[in-house]
This record gives structure tokens, sequence and C-alpha cells, in this order.
């Protein structure tokens, strides 16, 4: 079972700390299997901490939806493509399969083959019983399908449409008979009946396989030695013997080309409809052309091995894509509660506080843990960015004994790593306007609304007014896409504790901002820093103003 402990879409620096920090507390825990993920592009401030405390990024998930690898059967039973058919389908019946898929000396999957097709085979339609008697096989697929002895062997590896012949008959009846076939095709099955077999070896045929373990005279075989006649002895009777021979055909012959496969991370969604109405047995999962596993339609029916921990958010529309596909057992959050119902009670951590990095470190003092100084490290910086290292009106005096704790453990200064982090990689100077706006943008829906708010931190706005057309631009842009009422960004001013408000949207809702319209589509929102508790409420505010 795979736990993946994942914050957000557009991941801030609190989903992305509060991740890593959680999913250590819980393989600390004993807990096996646990992955911090992200749903989104980190950002330079986010790799400058990573890197400052020794950190890899959380492995990207763009879609955690069951795969057909999560259920698919690994431990695949194949047939080679030179597997006589009389093996494949004990291989079949010992493991109640209906079928097997065929691999070449790669792995390389080329074709199915049926149960069935081996029965049609073996117990062809009475029309076709001249095909009956003919086999695609060679003379030692033969030999070791019947589990036989070479006396004298010739050709034995050379593959031929052979005929199999019993000469059960009159030897005049037999000659008659021969004179139908292709001699160099030809294998006689006899008992003990040296004339016949003297006979046969002047035609000369193919090859005598000789039936129920009967002794051959020296002068026969030095005959067929000398003609070129391989001979073969099966310990089995006749009717076994001919029953055995035709199962010495390769798998190959008979398999299915034109068969549905499946990469390994297909959605197994996006092929339910095919496999419930293909007449199929199972689908190979191929990757790079090598086959990887099977899957059946029973898969569907499989609990998926996957489940996630949410961290710094609850409401679907900022969960990772496919997120409603599998189990969530836990969230850790700080923000406003909406999240859909669950089918089972979960642990549900959500404490009014400045960030979820602030709860994780919670978590570990109730678990009884130690912090590890370098996690000490980026919980402080989770919680300080979103913060604003402790002046944002979130900021809680939990938030601020906690990074009291964590600054002890790590031996790092607050206002210092604060500091550190505002200042790399302004997003207004090294940014596109068109990512500035995704970089850390959420969407709600609200009052039969939807819409979006981003914000950006900053040191200073002194790069601001020079961008600001561009980021209005693509602001317009963005929300026309989405087709949301508004998009609006605020970019806040960290050192002066100040923000302004870019908005794109309905006319008639932006006219309701009272704030003061310092530029086109500019507010001044003065000492406004949250998203969270001062803009969401007042756009909140203003919707229900509006309906
Ligand atoms: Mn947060």
């Amino acid at each position: 079972m795979q736990t993946i402990v994942i914050g957000h879409k557009n991941p801030d620096m609190d989903s992305i700390c509060s991740a890593l920090g959680y999913a250590e507390l819980k393989r600390r825990q004993g807990h096996a299997g646990v992955v911090a993920g992200r749903a989104g592009n980190t950002n330079e401030r986010v790799d400058f901490v990573l890197d400052r405390f020794g950190f890899e990024a959380p492995t990207f998930f763009a879609d955690v939806s069951p795969r057909v690898e999560d259920v698919m059967a690994k431990d695949v039973i194949t047939a080679d493509a030179e597997l006589p058919i009389y093996q494949a389908i004990t291989k079949t019946i010992e493991r109640k399969f209906r079928g097997l898929p065929v691999v070449d000396s790669q792995r390389h999957c080329v074709g199915l083959l049926s149960a069935f097709e081996i029965s049609r085979h073996l117990l062809p339609p009475i029309e076709s019983k001249n095909a009956a008697r003919e086999v695609d096989a060679s003379l030692e697929a033969v030999r070791a399908t019947i589990n036989g002895e070479c006396l004298f062997g010739s050709d034995l590896e050379r593959v031929d449409r052979l005929i199999l012949v019993i000469a059960a008959m009159h030897i005049s009846t037999l000659t008659r008979r021969l004179a139908t076939v292709d001699m160099n095709r030809t294998v006689l099955i006899v008992g003990d009946r040296w004339n016949v077999q003297e006979f046969a070896i002047e035609k000369p045929v193919r090859a005598i396989l000789i039936t129920g373990n009967l002794e051959v005279e020296p002068r026969i075989l030095q005959k067929a030695q000398a003609a070129g006649v391989t001979v073969i002895r099966s310990p089995h009777d006749t009717a076994t013997t001919v029953l055995l021979a035709r199962g010495a055909v390769s798998a190959r012959s008979l398999i299915e080309h034109d068969f549905l496969s499946f990469a390994p991370e297909t959605p197994i969604l996006a092929v339910k409809e095919e496999v419930a109405t293909s007449s199929q047995f199972v689908f190979p999962v191929v990757d790079e052309g090598k086959l990887v596993g099977v899957f059946s339609k029973s898969d569907f029916l499989k609990p998926i091995p996957r489940q996630l921990i949410l961290v710094d958010h609850n409401e679907r529309t900022q969960m990772v894509n496919g997120a409603e596909d599998i189990p969530v057992i836990e969230i850790l959050d700080h923000h406003r509660v909406a999240t859909p119902p669950t089918e089972a009670p979960i642990l549900f951590m959500n404490l009014p506080v400045g960030s979820t990095s602030t709860i994780v470190a919670i978590a570990y003092r109730q678990a009884g843990l130690n912090i590890p100084v370098n996690v000490a490290g980026i919980l402080m910086a989770g919680l300080i960015s979103d913060t604003l290292n402790l002046t944002s009106p979130t900021a809680t005096p939990t938030d601020a004994e906690v990074l009291r704790d964590l600054a002890k453990i790590s031996g790092v200064n607050p206002t210092t790593l604060s500091q550190e982090i505002f200042s790399v990689g302004s997003p207004l100077v090294t940014l596109k306007p068109e990512d500035l706006i995704l970089l850390d943008c959420k969407e709600y829906t609200e009052l039969g609304h939807s819409f979006s708010v981003a914000q950006v931190e900053e040191m200073n706005l002194s790069q601001f007014e020079a961008r600001r057309e561009d980021i209005l631009a693509a602001l317009g842009s963005f929300r026309a896409a989405r087709g949301y009422l508004f998009s609006v960004l605020l970019v806040t001013d960290v050192n002066a504790q100040t923000s302004l408000l870019l908005g794109q949207g309905d006319a008639r809702f932006l006219e309701m901002i009272d704030y003061p319209e310092v530029a086109p589509l500019t507010w001044e929102m003065e000492g406004v820093v949250s998203r969270k508790k001062q803009v969401l409420p007042f756009l909140l505010g203003l919707l229900r103003r509006k309906s």
C-alpha cells in the first residue's frame, strides 16, 4: 500500500514543507510505503528551502487515480512462442487459466493463445478432417511431445506441415493412400509391422513413429539411415501417440495477433468500457514493447493499493487530480472546512493556526517523537512563509510558540530565515505573467460561482508597476479560459505589510470592490496580507450581496 502525503495544486511553501515533514513522521511511526507528494511544480523559494535543509522535492503526481499497473497481475505465466501447444495447454489447465500471453525471446508480447483455439486445433470440426491430419511442427517437437526416443534422426529441427498417416490398413490400401500425399512431409505411425516399415522407408517417407515402445529390427534401422528416414519410438499406443503429435505445433501457429493491450500508467476508468465489451480473456500490459503484467476483468474488483493524506487543503477543487477515486485517510489543515464526505471515519486535524507546518510540529509532539533537525528547518520555512514570519493576522500564539521551539531544534534564526526566503527569486522579476498568476492560485466554487484567488509575496513592490498591465492581461485570459466569475491576484509587500489586488471579471462584481482603485483594475488593500482571513471573507461578502 502506497500512502501519499500531498498538499494542494499550485503548491506553496507550507504545502510542500508540511507534506515532507508529515511523511517523515508517519515513517517514524512505522508506516511503510509513505511518500511525500506534490500536485504541481515547486518555485524558486521552495527550491531554496529544500536545498537549504537538504531535502529532495516531493514526488510529482499529475494524477493519482487508479492505474492499470496498480491492480494488474505482475508474475505472469506466459508461453514461449516456440512452445508446443501440448505443453501450453498443460500450463493453462494447471493454473485454471483461459489462455496465456505468448512472448518471444525478448519478452515482447506477440499474441494471445486461448484454450479455446487449442481445443479447436486438437478437436477440429469434422468438415476440416484433412487439416486435422496436418501439424506445423518439427520432428524434434513431435518427439518431445510424445516423450519419444529418437533411434535415427535427420533434419530434426526443420518445421514442416507434417502429414500424420496411420498404417492401420493392408499394404495395398496403404500404397493407394500414400500415392495421394506428399512423401517428404509424411510421418507414418505404425507398430511392429516390419514389412510396412520397410515399404515406407523405400518410398521414402519423412519419418516413422513406432508406437507401443516396440523393438525395431537392426536391418530396418540400417535401411532408414541409408534412406535418411527419421525413426522415433513412442512409449504410447497409436491413439495416444497421434493425439500428442497433434499437440506438437508451436504456440506461435495458433496465436491471436490482433489483441488489445494497455500501458502500465493507463487509468483504469479509461479502459472500463473497452474491457467490458471485449471477449479477450486477458489484456497484456506492455511497457516499451515488453510484457510487464496482465490485466483481467476481475482486477476491477481489487482494492486500490494507494491512499491519500491531505495537508494544507481539504476542498475538492484544490486536490490533486484523481483524488476522488482513492481513499483519503487523514487531513491536516488550517483552512475552512469544505471537504467532501468520506466513507469511513478519518483523522481530521483542522486547527485555526497560521500554517499546516505548525500542525505537523504539534503532531510530532502528540506522537511523543522528537522533530529531526532538518524537518524542524523546513517546518519553520512553511510556518514563516504562510504567516509572513508571524506578522499576518492568521498567526496565533500557538504559531509563535511552535516557531520558537523549531528554532531551538534547528538552530536557525527565524528572522534570518524569513529574510532569506523572501529575498530569493522575486516572482515579479523571475516569472512570466502567465506563470506568476498560477504560482499560488486557489480555485473556489461558492454561492453558485467559480472564481480564483492567487497571491504572491514580495520584499517590496518596486518591480510591480512596470509589469502591472501584462499581469492583468494574463489574468484576463486565465479567467476567460476557465469561465470564472472573476480571478484576482493579491500582490503582498511583506515588509510594508500591505497588498495590492489585481482583478479581472464580471464588471458588476468588480464595481462592488470598495477599496481605493489606484490604477485600472488595481485596488490598494492597506494592511491586508492574508488571503484566507481577509481577502476571501471580503470576496464572499461581495458575492452574497450580489446574489
Ligand atoms: Mn498553508
